[in-house]
């Protein structure tokens, strides 16, 4: 690509330069073909790079406009051609950064229409245009999704709407991103509730809500299987913001849900950290919860920030908490059809075009070098090994008994009496533990 097709002059083909490289436009620790653990790292962390934040946003923010040089978003009176170039860009974008996979809402990709029938036609030319695209790059779609909250009709919700023809428009939309997904021959289909939820309780029938909810994700459900859908359906939680509180507030919260209205074994999760931070736990809390309930979907991988409260989606760029998450993550068997979507976006003052690579190249370090570490976690068995001891007591007779339902409380207090029990404290180690966390980050290589 030149010339005037060329939106990123100047930026090459990312590549792997090593550890000791000083050039920002090249990748320190994320080497595709490398082989860790029996697999290419790019199969393992199956990245992608998000269509929202890095070309629809432009940089504006609740006080002021947009700061980021994008020419592509200059719409005038062609929404269709403006679609057209921000593609072009986008692709632009992941073939020289190197990335496998891209993440897209439908109107990410496709402006609405003044009637349905105009907006689901712009879809669909704009799908013909990124199978395209993919077909040239070689790139692949990880998730699609449809925006349900944007547009004003959907200010109380989409699916949880009080209304049933909000529900409808919602249904009728999700068919036809689904089936985009289906015809790009997406890996997972996304759902997240950005609306679903409340503001306040004074007008709210929660009861209804949920039973709303659960009734819309068995309609898609039903979809997937009906036009032959393969990929995985992903929930991503998150407990408020843009709503006061939303209904898949975090993983125990979505995990109980699907239990609930027997959707377990058709939904897993997309876990999002900067989520995970505003629902008060770490990311890794939120990644171990979902491996233990069998619900490890996807990842999108971004931070928040430690002095505020709400959805920064800035780039990650701590080792320590990606490790962490991978070290779940390959415990638990590594993603199947998951990955790690940078659901992140630039500061605002981060104007030039190019930031949109620093800010991925380093991203992509961070979660590579993690990937060393907690692979090399994983191989010596250390952290596994502490573990499987701490709980070895009720793999023995009485731990045994307790779980299978033959002990009563009776039998264990006789137990107790008869033979002594009196058990001593042992050490948890956590600074130990952390140590050794420590070290696998140092050394890896
Ligand atoms: C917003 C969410 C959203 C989902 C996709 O906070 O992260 O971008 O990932 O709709
Ligand atoms: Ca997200
Ligand atoms: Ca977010």
């Amino acid at each position: 690509m030149t010339g005037a097709d060329e939106f990123f002059t100047g930026v090459g083909q990312i590549s792997y330069a090593g550890p000791d490289s000083d050039d920002p436009l090249t990748f320190r620790w994320y080497d595709a073909d490398r082989v860790v653990a029996g697999k290419r790292m790019e199969d393992h962390l199956r990245l992608a790079v998000c269509y929202w934040h890095s070309f629809v946003w432009s940089g504006s923010d609740v006080f002021g406009a947009g700061t980021l040089d994008r020419p592509w978003n200059a719409v005038g009176d062609d929404p269709l051609g403006a679609a057209r170039q921000k593609m072009a860009a986008a692709f632009e974008f992941f073939a020289k950064l190197g990335t496998p996979f891209f993440c897209f809402h439908d109107r990410d990709i496709a402006p609405d229409g003044a009637t349905p029938a105009e907006t689901a036609a712009r879809l669909d030319a704009m799908v013909d245009e990124a199978a395209g695209h993919m077909a040239r790059t070689g790139v692949r779609l990880l998730w699609g999704t449809a925006n349900l909250f944007s547009h004003p009709r959907y200010a109380a919700g989409a699916a949880t709407n009080p209304d049933p023809e909000v529900f409808a428009v919602a249904a009728a939309q999700v068919a036809h991103a689904l089936e985009a997904t289906h015809a790009l021959g997406g890996a997972n289909y996304v759902l997240w509730g950005g609306r679903e939820g409340y503001e306040t309780l004074l007008n709210t029938d929660l009861a209804r809500e949920e039973a709303q909810l659960a009734r819309f994700i068995h309609m898609v459900v039903e979809h997937k299987h009906r036009i032959g859908f393969q990929g995985t359906l992903l929930i991503e939680p998150k407990p408020a913001e843009p709503t006061k509180h939303q209904y898949d507030h975090d993983a125990a919260t979505v995990a109980g849900f699907l239990d609930r209205h027997g959707l377990a074994g058709e939904v897993r999760l997309n876990l999002e950290a900067n989520h995970a931070t505003l629902a008060g736990h770490s990311f890794h809390h939120e990644v171990a919860t979902a491996a233990a309930a069998g619900l490890l979907g996807s990842i999108d991988a971004n931070r928040g920030d430690a002095q505020n409260g709400w959805d920064t989606d800035q780039f990650p760029n701590s080792v320590e908490e990606c490790t962490l998450a991978l070290y779940e993550i390959l415990s638990a068997g590594g993603f199947t059809t998951g990955g790690i979507n940078f659901d992140t976006k630039l500061r605002r003052q981060s104007m030039a075009r190019d930031d949109l690579f620093h800010g991925h190249i380093g991203a992509i370090d961070t979660v590579a070098r993690a990937l060393l570490a907690a692979a090399s976690l994983v191989e010596t068995g250390e952290l596994a090994r502490f573990r499987h001891e701490r709980y070895a007591g009720w793999d023995g007779p009485l731990g045994a008994r307790i779980l299978d339902g033959s002990h009563t409380l009776v039998d264990l207090r006789d137990r107790v009496d008869e033979d002594g029990i009196d058990p001593s404290p042992r050490s948890g180690r956590q600074e130990l533990l952390e140590q050794i966390v420590s070290r696998h980050i140092e050394r890896a290589r």
